[in-house]
């Protein structure tokens, strides 16, 4: 089995093009040691005219908003970044992909009061197939409430995609795994449903659409776009508080992310959702998302950065 280390290619890093297993840094990085740094994940797809990236603006806005949060100083603006994302798949000949973009602090100094700190960005590719399996985008996954409580708003900050978050994300995702499930749900320090370890939550009730607000749950692009074509399809969609036992008695329950795309939820704590199976409403908005990703729709152009 190939490691992510070992594949021919090119990495960007701080403004250049390095042979993919040449893109190193040093092991007293400071982000390594103590997670502060923020990143993107940015899916490509493969349409009729090329590779096209589905909405980069909104996640390279994203990425310069976590950095703000986090006080992180952005050593290039965004269409410095935004070129460099639309190069990584002309570089590496991908016409399908999952961009990563990430900045970090490098070895310039240790300890948590070093004050001389540079941000490093690095940007990479790479083809990633369905996140959480191909059958679960058809067939629905099980998830479990987590022991681990979402990271409340004002200990690491939830509306930045920082690396330090995805511990939590991680402990969820581990626990749900070992136990037999498919992925975790997190509640928040109130006990309301926040989201998935990667993924935002929507359940449908009664042919309405609910989503917890972002709180403490990642505003996701994905999301976003969920909301836009379900209310252009006339939908209702309510952002509010869920408890997880009103997930367990709505008619459909779905998860959406740039890498789990809409990935219906058939089953939380062992008590089916709905009939157990994907909902006509997942199907539907499901449907719609990879026909607006993969280019088969003209409203919404500029979801689209096409990529020669
Ligand atoms: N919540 C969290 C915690 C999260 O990490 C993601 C994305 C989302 C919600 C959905 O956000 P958006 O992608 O903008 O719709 N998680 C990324 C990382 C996955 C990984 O394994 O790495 C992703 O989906 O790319």
């Amino acid at each position: 089995m190939t490691t992510m280390d070992d594949k021919d290619g090119f990495i960007w890093l701080d403004g250049q093009w390095l042979d993919w297993r040449e893109a190193k840094v040093h092991v007293l990085t400071h982000t390594l040691h103590y997670g502060l740094g923020v990143f993107e994940g940015i899916r490509a797809y493969q349409t009729d005219k090329g590779a096209a990236i589905f909405r980069m603006q909104a996640h390279t806005d994203r990425l310069f908003r976590s950095a703000h949060i986090m006080n992180m100083a952005m050593p290039f603006n965004k269409s410095q970044i935004d070129q460099v994302q639309c190069e990584v798949l002309t570089k590496n000949k991908l016409d399908s992909a999952y961009i990563r973009t990430m900045c970090f602090y490098g070895s310039e100094g240790m300890g948590l009061r070093a004050d001389n700190l540079k941000v490093h960005v690095m940007v990479a590719a790479w083809t990633w197939g369905a996140y959480l399996g191909a059958e679960s985008i058809e067939k629905g996954i099980r998830i479990r409430t987590s022991s681990y409580t979402k990271s409340y708003v004002n200990s690491t900050l939830c509306k930045a995609k920082a690396n330090g978050n995805y511990i939590n994300s991680i402990l969820a995702l581990q626990e749900a795994l070992a136990t037999g499930y498919d992925e975790a749900l997190l509640l928040d320090n109130q006990g309301y449903a926040a989201e998935g370890s990667a993924e935002n939550l929507f359940i449908v009730r009664n042919g309405v659409i609910y989503t917890p607000e972002t709180t403490s749950a990642l505003e996701g692009i994905t999301r976003d776009t969920i909301m836009v074509i379900a209310k252009e399809q006339g939908y209702s969609v309510v952002e509010k508080r869920i408890t997880r036992d009103e997930i367990y008695v709505a008619d459909e329950a779905f998860f959406t992310g740039s890498a789990a795309e809409v990935t219906p939820i058939r089953e939380l704590d062992g008590r089916q959702i709905g009939t157990g199976t994907r909902g006509p409403v997942t199907e539907k908005l499901q449907a719609l998302y990879y026909d607006y990703v993969k280019g088969r729709r003209d409203d919404h152009a500029d979801w689209l950065t096409f990529v020669a």
